[in-house]
């Protein structure tokens, strides 16, 4: 009997208003071009109650969320996204593609929020069982100009009504992460237009695909 060949988890990272939700689809198709059956999905986020979980996370509220909250909801919706989404379509041969997964908690949590990385580490083993993604594509941007493009959009959540001294931190932690795994993270340098950003990506999944 042939085994079905395990699929790939790909995550696709950044702090706000990087492009990440542009250059998705461009990545999705560019997959599909290759005969690969694509589960999209998102953190927070990715099933029914994960979804709810990120509204509560994502609404800004009068009550202060504390750190410790933020990180415990953050994995609570992972561990339903894993069990629900993640972990069946890679037994079945699918490849995952995630706007957002752990990094960010390093990132933002980490990096941001000032949460022990220790502690944050204790949960992803808790709650991934090993599970860590195979690439991870690392859209980097000045913050000041990624927040000039997402300021475009809608009310600003819970999150983006952060102090750029946050962003910041979280970049830096982003950056520190991609430096000590360099052969899971490729950086994609988004300040550049689309077409070239879409480029690096290309590439990207090229030397990840080995052709
Ligand atoms: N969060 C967390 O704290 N801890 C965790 O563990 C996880 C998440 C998993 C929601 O994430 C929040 O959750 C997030 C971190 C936290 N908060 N923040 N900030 P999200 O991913 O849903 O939210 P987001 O960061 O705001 O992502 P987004 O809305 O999808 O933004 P984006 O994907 O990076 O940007 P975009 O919408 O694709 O592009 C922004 C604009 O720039 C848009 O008008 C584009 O047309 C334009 N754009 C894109 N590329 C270019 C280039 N190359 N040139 C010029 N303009 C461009």
């Amino acid at each position: 009997m042939t085994r079905v060949q395990q699929g790939r988890f790909i995550t696709v990272e950044g702090t706000e208003g990087v492009g990440k939700s542009t250059n998705i689809d461009f990545l999705c198709n560019l997959l599909k071009a290759r005969g690969i059956e694509i589960v999209l999905t998102r953190e927070p986020g990715g099933t029914p109650l994960a979804e709810e979980l990120r509204a509560l996370l994502l609404s800004p509220r009068d009550e202060r969320v504390s750190e410790d909250t933020e990180l415990l909801l953050m994995f609570a919706a992972r561990a339903q996204h894993i069990e629900n989404v993640i972990r069946p379509a890679l037994d079945r041969g699918a490849w995952v593609i995630s706007d957002r997964f752990t990094d960010a908690t390093f990132a933002y949590q980490g990096g941001g929020r000032g949460i022990d990385y220790e502690h944050i580490s204790l949960l992803e083993k808790l709650v991934q069982h090993g599970l860590h993604p195979d690439l991870t594509l690392l859209l980097d941007l000045d913050v000041e100009v990624g927040l000039k493009r997402a300021s475009a959009r809608s009310e600003p959540d819970r999150f983006e009504q952060e102090k750029i001294d946050f962003f910041s931190k979280v970049r830096d932690a982003y950056l520190q992460r991609a430096k000590n795994e360099p052969q899971r993270f490729a950086i994609i340098d988004a300040s550049v237009p689309l077409s070239e950003v879409q480029q690096q990506i290309a590439s990207a999944v090229s030397l990840y695909l080995g052709n």
